[in-house]
């Protein structure tokens, strides 16, 4: 009798978790490509690692991109699509300042446009561009379940509202992670992305020499640290360029968390890891353990990101050109 209720209970378990798969929209696959392109996969391979042979740095740009891409409008391609006469589009919006490495996603749709017209859509090639090139700077490969579909509106002012800023506190982080169905491990998970890549002065100009327009310095930077930013940085530097994780900044480690644990983030938003029990405990064991199962996190993180808001079905459309609409 006991036996048969918990059976019950399962199966009744199970329909749950299988129906909220479904109203979650995840009708993504692996392999969704294997009967209408089987060579996409190895096409979007071999164009990123053309390019990623050539400019290793890019891969960072590529897994910012995917990240923008995910967190407005659910990952639908939408931060490839270009402005129009009537439409400022996220690329143009502020955030977008160092996003690069368009050319890399347009190669791969055209390379993937010759072998099957009209079938792999933007949002697709963009997931695995993005963890084909952090694979090729040796970092975490991840599965990437595919059939998303493009969407056909990009909003600049929406990158203000969905995107995380990098003077936003754990508060709002925590917040903005959830809105997007991201839990709060996530968060410190998917911030270590910031163990490659670049960032621009005037992102942290305020927070240096104007924290509170006092002239002061965030105090929760590590004061013997500060005078090393300010000669990188002078005031109202638009232009130099920093890295995200000085002296590893183009491998994929998890030195950003000794970084943090330091408290040397380059952002706020880094520092702010430090003042939440869930996170703060996982920087340090990221940090005292050298990432013991950081790409391990990481993985499973970044398969979770891809599945934002996705278009699948019959909604949205496979684009010709990643930067325009059909
Ligand atoms: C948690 C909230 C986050 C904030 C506030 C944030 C903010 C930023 C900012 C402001 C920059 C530099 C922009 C510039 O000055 O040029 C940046 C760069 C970057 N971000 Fe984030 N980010 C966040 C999360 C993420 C996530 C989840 C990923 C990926 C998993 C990511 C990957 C990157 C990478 C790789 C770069 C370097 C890009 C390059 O080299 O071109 N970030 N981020
Ligand atoms: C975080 O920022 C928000 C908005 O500025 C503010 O209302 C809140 O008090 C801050 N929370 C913490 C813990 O600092
Ligand atoms: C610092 O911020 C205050 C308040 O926003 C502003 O009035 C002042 O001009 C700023 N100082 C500098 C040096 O940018
Ligand atoms: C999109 O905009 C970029 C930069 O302005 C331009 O080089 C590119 O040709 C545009 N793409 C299309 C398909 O119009
Ligand atoms: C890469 C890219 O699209 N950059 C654009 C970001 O937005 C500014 C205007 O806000 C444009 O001038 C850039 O071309």
């Amino acid at each position: 009798m006991a036996i048969q209720k918990h059976i019950k209970l399962l199966v009744q378990l199970l329909i749950v978790a299988l129906a909220f798969g479904i109203a979650n929209g995840q009708g993504l696959k692996l392999g969704f490509y294997q009967k209408t392109c089987p060579r996409a996969e190895g096409i979007v391979w071999r164009t990123t690692a053309n390019h990623i042979y050539r400019a290793p740095s890019l891969a960072a740009a590529l897994l910012r991109m995917h990240f923008h891409d995910c967190f407005v409008r659910g990952c639908d391609g939408s931060v490839l699509l270009n402005s129009t006469k009537n439409n400022v589009a996220e690329k143009d919006g502020i955030p977008n300042l160092s996003i690069r490495g368009f050319q890399v996603i347009d190669a791969a749709k055209t390379a993937v446009e010759a072998a099957c017209p009209g079938v792999v859509s933007c949002s697709d090639i963009l997931a695995l561009v993005a963890r084909d090139a952090i694979h090729q700077i040796k970092g975490p490969y991840w599965p990437v379940p595919l059939g998303r579909r493009d969407g056909r509106v990009s909003i600049a002012s929406e990158t203000l509202t969905q995107l995380p800023a990098p003077f936003a506190n754990i508060t709002q982080l925590k917040a903005n992670f959830a809105s997007k169905g991201l839990s709060v491990k996530d968060l410190a998970v998917l911030s270590g992305g910031h163990t490659v890549g670049i960032s621009h002065c005037s992102t942290i100009t305020t927070r240096i020499y104007n924290f509170t327009g006092k002239g002061d310095t965030d105090p929760s930077i590590d004061p013997n640290y500060v005078p090393k930013l300010k000669s990188r940085c002078v005031p109202n530097d638009k232009t130099t360029l920093l890295s995200m994780d000085p002296g590893s900044t183009k491998s994929f480690d998890s030195d950003y968390y000794s970084v943090v644990l330091k408290r040397r983030g380059l952002f706020q938003s880094d520092a702010e890891l430090l003042n939440d029990k869930i996170t703060r405990a996982y920087v340090k064991l990221q940090a005292q353990s050298h990432g013991r199962t950081f790409f391990q996190d990481f993985q499973k993180s970044m398969v979770k990101m891809g599945k934002i808001g996705v278009l699948t079905g019959k909604a949205g459309e496979i684009r010709r050109h990643c930067a325009v609409i059909n």
